[in-house]
Order: structure tokens, then sequence, then C-alpha cells
């Protein structure tokens, strides 16, 4: 035995089995307190009493994350929904179950006013801005959770825009609770068999009005997310008198609906199946028939997209949010590894070409955070009645700008910080790839990037054009502010040109009509993202506070 010892020890380093750790696993740490961009951001847009509060809840909720909300995130990853179709006895039971951590995390989205904070507005026109600093912070730590929340929010905004009708109060008053065992969250189905994107020509279900002035819905909805969620918005179509329904976009209306009834038991839904995704498999999604669904219809009729695009806008804004914490993630942790991993000799932070890559990953997540932020400013704005029309037209736009825009670079900088880490990025345990496989949704889910770039051109339209006056001269104003800054005079000359040669490509697919702007209308988009998000850089970079915030950051 002591002749083994022996030789075990003359045995080279790498052949001993007992030596597997070998190398440092990168992890950051407290996500608000280490993003001095979002930090600077609040600094300089937040009045001092809102920051100095602010402040304190995510530095706490920042520790919350990482101690208790990230390991229950990891377990709603190796714990996905199961589906039980049929009890032992073959009853019909159709019951989805979920972890007890996703279970969990619902709690936690209500104490923490995930939803609430948005409407309760103790910060006024701020309030959206601290509600999306904490859903941006929850985002990736969230396992999955941040989808319902998403939907949530949508549903609580449509109940808004329609004045809290009495009917719906106590809805409302779920969807924005504080209080865990009175919180409730809400889907979103709309895709059905033809289709996610066509929603005026693929909706069949039909809608049948009863004496007491609810309506039971029949049809089939292929794909809704977070199927656990206590309830829905879905569109449908009337039927008349003769059984009749109308086609096309203005035979689409608007309800609410509870999935199950007060004892639990399902309202005349049956489950299909659970969808089997790339990714977000934590989350239920599933093929639903509805069978008689008793729902309220809650908006005019035919005024279904309408009034839906209302919950659209919100859930937009959260995918851009989602995009933002994606990239910002694995940029934490690409960053702490280059801090720790030697290769050829150094740290791989002492390799420039090393360096580049991840700079100019910070860049593109610098750019999509101050798009996020500023969406959700004007937002705070639109909602407090804030809002100068400039603003409204202005926030219009960009909503479907960015989402676009960030579900393409979140997709692309995932995939290029998973690179950094070499081959230990691309192995399941240690949790990169599920951040990959969740963030490659975001630019299908909630309209792909070119019905996206249409909704861009829609926007237009409906503006006649005077969106773009207002996007030009917001942009020309941000760019005054830096003209003070020699340093930044080089990404002002480019921005100039920019703006320039996007007139010239707009006059010119202008006058070639309708088909030719539908053909532009993705380079359109983002030329307009590339744009915007450059203005604001720009004009963060020039502000006194922004820089020394920076520049410490980057020492670190
Ligand atoms: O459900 C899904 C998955 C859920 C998961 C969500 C979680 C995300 C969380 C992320 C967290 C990290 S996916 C469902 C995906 N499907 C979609 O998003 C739909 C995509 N398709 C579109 O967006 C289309 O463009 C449609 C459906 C809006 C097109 O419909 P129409 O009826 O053909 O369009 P119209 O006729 O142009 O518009 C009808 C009305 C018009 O108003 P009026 O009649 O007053 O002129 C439009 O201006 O709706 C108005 N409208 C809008 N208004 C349409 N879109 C908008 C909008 N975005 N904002 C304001």
């Amino acid at each position: 035995q002591e002749k083994q010892v022996l030789e075990d020890l003359e045995m080279p380093l790498v052949r001993r089995e007992t030596e597997t750790l070998f190398q440092e696993q990168p992890e950051a740490g407290n996500q608000y307190l280490e993003d001095a961009l979002l930090r600077s951001y609040l600094k300089t847009h937040l009045p001092p009493k809102v920051l100095e509060e602010v402040n304190q809840d995510l530095e706490r909720f920042g520790s919350r994350l990482l101690t208790k909300i990230k390991p229950l995130g990891w377990e709603c990853e190796l714990n996905p929904p199961v589906f039980r179709q049929y009890d032992a006895w073959g009853q019909r039971v159709d019951h989805i179950s979920t972890c007890s951590a996703w279970r969990r995390m619902k709690e936690i989205v209500a104490e923490e006013g995930l939803i609430a904070e948005a409407y309760e507005r103790r910060y006024s026109n701020w309030s959206r801005l601290h509600q999306a600093v904490k859903l941006y912070l929850f985002s990736s730590f969230s396992g999955g959770f941040s989808c319902p929340l998403a939907m949530t929010d949508g549903a609580a905004k449509v109940i808004e825009s329609l004045g809290i009708p009495g009917s719906l109060k106590n809805a409302f008053d779920h969807l924005t609770s504080r209080d865990p065992k009175k919180f409730w969250t809400s889907g979103q189905w709309m895709t059905e068999r033809r289709g996610g994107s066509d929603v005026a020509n693929g909706t069949e279900t039909v809608a049948r009005k009863q004496p007491d002035g609810t309506y039971h819905l029949y049809g089939f909805k292929w794909f809704t997310s977070a199927a656990d969620s206590d309830v829905t918005l879905t569109l449908a179509r009337v039927a008349d008198a003769e059984g009749q329904v109308k086609q096309g976009s203005s035979g689409l209306s608007l309800f609410f609906m509870k999935v199950r009834d007060e004892e639990g038991k399902l309202n005349s839904i049956k489950v299909q199946r659970l969808k089997d995704k790339l990714g977000t498999r934590q989350m239920a999604t599933a093929e639903l028939w509805l069978d008689g669904a008793k729902a309220e219809l809650i908006s005019a009729e035919g005024r279904g997209v309408a009034s839906i695009s209302n919950m659209l806008n919100i859930t937009r804004i959260h995918n851009v949010i989602g995009a933002v914490a994606a990239m910002r993630r694995m940029l934490s942790l690409s960053r702490e590894y280059a801090r720790k991993r030697v290769a050829f000799g150094k740290l791989l932070k002492d390799h420039p070409l090393h360096m580049q890559t991840i700079a100019r990953m910070e860049v593109q997540t610098r750019g999509a955070f101050l798009l996020a932020m500023e969406i959700v400013r004007l937002l705070g704005l639109v909602e407090t009645n804030m809002a100068s029309e400039q603003e409204q037209l202005l926030l219009r736009l960009l909503i479907p700008v960015a989402k676009l825009y960030t579900g393409k670079q979140a997709s692309a900088v995932v995939v290029e910080a998973m690179e950094s880490f070499g081959g230990q990025g691309y192995m399941e345990d240690t949790g990169l790839p599920v951040i990959v496989r969740d963030t490659l949704v975001l630019s299908i889910w909630e309209g792909t990037t070119n019905i996206l770039s249409l909704d861009v051109l829609r926007s237009l339209t409906k503006s006649q054009g005077r969106v773009m006056a207002v996007f030009f001269s917001t942009v020309q104003k941000k760019l005054e502010l830096a003209s003070s800054a020699a340093k930044l005079e080089p990404a002002v000359k480019q921005m100039q040109d920019a703006i320039g040669s996007l007139t010239r490509s707009m006059q010119a697919a202008g006058s070639k009509g309708a088909a030719t702007m539908e053909l532009a209308a993705r380079d359109f988009s983002y030329a307009l993202a590339r744009i915007y998000a450059g203005a604001l850089l720009i004009e963060h970079a020039a502000r006194p506070d922004a820089s020394s915030t920076d520049v410490s950051a980057a020492r670190r």
C-alpha cells in the first residue's frame, strides 16, 4: 500500500483522480450593487428622495435574489411541470403539477410587489421604472416566472385602461396584490392552430352569449404560456343569433376568464398536452380545448385586437427587460471568469482580444439597457398623464423597435458570452446553456422580428408619419447634450452620418410605395434601434455623474 501511495504522489498532477476541481467557478455578487450602469442611470434620473428609497429596496432585493431566489430558480429548472391527464381509475383529471419552488416564486413575486409597484404609483411616474428595474434584476433568477409576470402585468394594464369596470375590480385587486395568498397570475391566450402572428385570420374560437350575459367559449388554443395561471385574457368571435361569426380582425373581441372555478375545477377547459419546448421548460405551456369555458366580454365587439394590444405592448416591454437581463447576467459571469481563468500563461482579462470581445458585448448590453429604461420612463409618464403627445407617439414606436432589436441582440450576445467560457460554457450543469435556451425565445414570442417590423410601419401610418419627426428631433436633442464633450465628437459625427443615411433611404423607399416599405421594414427598424440606442449611450456618457461611476466599474 505504501508503495502505491508513493507511486500516486509521483503521478503528474493532471492525472490524479482526486484533483477534479481545477477551475474556479465564476459567480457574480449582488447584481444591483455590481451593475454600474444601472446605478448611474438611477442616480441621474430619479429625484433624490425616490432614489434613496429605491436604492435601499434594490440593494435588499439584490441580496435576496442571490441567497433565496436564485436557488429556487434552479430548482424550477430541475423540476419542470408535469402533466397528468387521467387518474389511476381512468377519470380525466387534466392536472398540471408545478414544483414547490415555482409556487414559492409566486409568493415572493407578490411580497416584492413586482406587479403591484407599477399600479400603486407611490413614486408617481417613477414607479414604472422602479418596477422595471426589479423585474430586470429578477429575470435571470426567476426560473421562468418572468413569463407569467409579463402577462399578469399586461392583464392588469388592460383592465386599468378599461377604467377598472366593477365586474373586473376583484380581478384587478388580485393581479396587483402584495398579499401572496391573494395574488393571481394571468395568461394571454392568443395563438391558435393556424398560427400566432396572423391573429386576425388565425382565430377560430367562437363565443356564444348566455342568458345571464356571460359567454361560453369554444375553440382550441395552441400555445398558452403559463397554463397554471389563475385567469387569462383571450380572443374569440362572438356568434350572432344564427350562430354566424364575422371573419377578420373586426370579428374579434376580447374576453376575460377564470381558469378554474371556486373548487379548483377547470372552467370547461381540457388540457391536450404540454408543449415540448427548446427552452423556458420551467414554465407550463399547453394546448387547451375551450369547451364552453365561461368568460366575460371586456372589449367592444370587434375591438379585440386593439384592446389586447395594451397587453401586447406591456409583454413586449417585459421581453425587452428579459433580453437585457439575460445579456447582463451572461456578461457578468463572463467578466468574472476572465478574472479567474488562466490560459496561455495569464488571466483571460489580460488577453486584449478576449477583452475586446467582452467590450463589444458590453456596448450592446448597455445600449439595450438604456433603450429599455427609456421606454419604461416614457410609459411612466404616459400612465401618470404627464406625457406630451410627442412622447406618446415615441413610446408607441419604440416598443416594437426595442422588442425586435433587443431580442436579436440578446440571442447573439448570450451565445458569444457562452463561447467566452470555452467548452465549459456548453456544459449543462454550469447553468449557462439554460440562459441561452431561454433567451432564444425572446425574438420569437410576443411577435417575431418581421411581425414587429411591420408593427413599426403600422405606428408610422397611424401617426401619418408624425412619429418620425418626433424620433429625429428627440435624437438630435440627445446629441446636442453631448456637443460640449470633445471626447464624444467622433461618436456624434457617426450618429449624424447614420441619421443622414436613414433619411435618404426612407425617402428612396417611400417614393417606391408600400411594397418597398414592407421589404425595407426590418432594416429600417434596426436602423431606428441603433440610432436611438446610440443617442442614449452618448447622452448618458455626456452626463458628469455617469462617466465617473462607469470608470470605477470598469476598473473592478
Ligand atoms: O402569447 C404568446 C406567448 C406568451 C408569453 C409571453 C411572455 C413574454 C415574457 C417575456 C419575459 C422575459 S405569443 C403571442 C404572440 N403573438 C403576437 O404577439 C401577435 C403578433 N401579431 C401582431 O402583433 C399583429 O401585428 C396583429 C395581431 C396586431 C395584427 O392584427 P390586425 O388586426 O391584422 O392589425 P390591424 O388591423 O392593423 O390592427 C387592429 C387595431 C388597430 O387599431 P385601430 O382599429 O384603432 O386603427 C391598430 O392600430 O389594433 C391596433 N394595434 C395596436 N395598437 C395593433 N397593434 C398595436 C400595438 N402594438 N399597439 C397599439
